[in-house]
């Protein structure tokens, strides 16, 4: 007996108008429950969706790039009764046509040995999502070399850690000496010690968790450490303020630092780059990242074409993201494509910290609170507002002396905003 069902996107949380970035059924395949039908890819995660019933795929309702949410009609699945012995996806795979004509001669020359040759050697074409794909290439793994343990073999995120952990064991047994070789992680049973609450991570600190954890690890980082004169802007912000308080406008430093930071990567392009293999990609736009503090964690969303923009808009702006972030209403456009990122803690307090890099960005800066202080003027001690920055950066990318200039030309701007026009 079989019925034909229709099969929809599940509850994939707070996404909308997810991509479709592959496609790994067709017409006629047969799947069993949970086999992967396609792979949808947000700015933050990519997950595939299941067929939720063992069946027969009659036809697909989506293509690839178009956009889904929860509740989108994507194909429609001939329901086969679980008494009905069903052929699998992973045999469907194993087919011939999936194979390299090289792999099929490999695997149907009568072998010397009874065991087959082991995967590294086979050349399989590598089952990985785009995404997937580039994490790979920016540990420098290549894909094809990791062997999958998903469903259909298809490569998971684990399997390109594993790969990579069994060579760093490699290389550190082989004198290498370039493996991490880290301890395992303490395990501990804290109720030992006393009460304990358990809360889960929540969604966006699961995502942003291993993120920041690849940044730090990949990222050679350095943080060079300045002070700048805001006294005069300060003032000028708060007649700015005053000027404009029936427009409901708020100006905050930060829109200041925006607007500094641009005109400061114009005169050193390099920190407007990212890392591809043994090139720079050097850009031409200037969008801004700052960082945002929400109840559910960290996020950055982003300013487009701050270049084109005033202090005043990009202020009103950035209000209505971080009122975004904090409300979890920001759309996955509005934190793409960042150029550089500002981490704020300013309105927090603190004289310094060390952020870590928003890959593929390859500087941050860090900005702590103003703070009055008696500097020397050459002749006596007046009292100025001091503003604490610092600044990360990739060393693969960025040397020190160049980041010494970029912040002592930020600190410039900051501590007279005229500058900005020469
Ligand atoms: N020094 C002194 N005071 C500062 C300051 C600074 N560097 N920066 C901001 N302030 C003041 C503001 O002027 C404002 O004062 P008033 O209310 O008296 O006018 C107050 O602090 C609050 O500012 P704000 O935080 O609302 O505004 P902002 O533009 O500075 O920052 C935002 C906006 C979204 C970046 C901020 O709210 C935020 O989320 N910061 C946290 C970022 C973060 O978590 N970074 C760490 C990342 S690493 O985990």
């Amino acid at each position: 007996m079989s019925t034909t069902r229709e099969v929809t996107v599940p509850d994939v949380g707070d996404f909308k108008n997810i991509p479709v970035i592959e496609i790994l059924v067709k017409p006629g395949d047969v799947v069993k429950v949970d086999d992967p039908l396609m792979t949808l890819e947000s700015d933050k995660a990519t997950m595939e969706v299941p067929a939720p019933f063992a069946g027969t795929v009659k036809e697909l309702m989506v293509a690839i790039g178009a956009k889904v949410s929860e509740g989108t009609l994507i194909a429609i699945v001939e329901e086969i009764d679980e008494a009905t012995p069903v052929v699998t996806v992973e045999k469907v795979i194993a087919e011939p046509p999936l194979l390299s004509p090289a792999t099929s001669q490999v695997l149907s020359a009568p072998a010397p040995v009874p065991t087959p040759a082991p995967p590294p050697e086979i050349h399989l074409p590598a089952h990985a999502s785009p995404s997937l794909r580039r994490f790979a290439r920016e540990l420098g793994v290549d894909i094809d070399r990791v062997i999958g343990t998903g469903p259909k073999g298809r490569i998971q995120r684990e399997d390109v850690l594993v790969h990579v952990k069994q060579h760093m064991r490699h290389d550190t047994e082989a004198g290498g000496g370039t493996g991490l070789d880290l301890l395992p992680w303490p395990q501990i049973d804290f109720a030992k010690f006393g009460d304990v609450e358990r809360m889960p991570l929540s969604r966006l600190r699961k995502i942003s968790g291993p993120n920041l954890a690849r940044n730090w690890v990949m990222i050679p980082h350095v943080t060079n450490f300045d002070e700048a004169d805001v006294t005069d802007l300060e003032t000028f912000r708060l007649t700015v303020n005053k000027e404009n308080a029936d427009a409901g406008i708020k100006v905050t430093m930060l829109a200041f630092l925006i607007k500094a930071a641009v005109s400061t990567l114009n005169a050193f392009p390099e920190f407007n780059s990212s890392l591809e293999g043994e090139e720079l990609v050097l850009k031409r736009y200037y969008h801004m990242g700052f960082a945002a503090d929400t109840p559910n964690g960290l996020v950055v969303p982003v300013i487009r074409d701050a270049d084109k923009k005033g202090v005043l808009e990009i202020a009103s702006e950035m209000a209505a993201l971080a009122r975004g972030a904090r409300d979890g209403k920001l759309k996955a456009t509005d934190m793409q494509g960042g150029c550089f990122s500002i981490s704020s803690l300013g309105g927090i307090g603190g004289t310094g910290f060390t952020p870590i890099v928003n890959a593929p960005e390859v500087a941050i800066l860090g900005v702590a609170k103003a703070e009055m202080k008696p500097l020397w003027n050459g002749t006596e001690f007046h009292p100025r507002l001091v503003l604490p920055l610092s600044l990360s950066w990739d060393h693969r990318v960025v040397d020190g002396a160049a980041a010494g200039r970029f912040l002592h030309h930020l600190v410039g701007l900051l501590g007279d905003f005229r500058r900005i026009l020469l």
